[in-house]
């Protein structure tokens, strides 16, 4: 089974730790069609693996929840 592939880097402000990482970590993981996410807190990005598009306002909406802010 080949399924599609599509990456998406954004911008995460508010991060200070680890457990803020894996808090934004687990809110994306958490949405529809997400395989997997990968946090960079030193360049405060988030680069994600979904099978479908994401829509950008109910990623941010799922960041701002956990208590971040996706930057633009
Ligand atoms: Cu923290």
């Amino acid at each position: 089974m080949f399924g599609k592939k599509i990456r998406t880097e954004i911008k995460v402000e508010g991060m200070h730790c680890n457990h803020c990482a894996g808090k934004v970590e687990a809110a994306i993981k958490a949405l529809d069609g997400v395989k997997s996410v990968k946090v960079d807190l030193d360049s405060k990005s988030a680069e994600i693996v979904s099978s479908a598009e994401l829509d950008r306002a109910v990623l941010a909406k799922a960041i701002s929840d956990a208590g971040f802010t996706m930057a633009e």
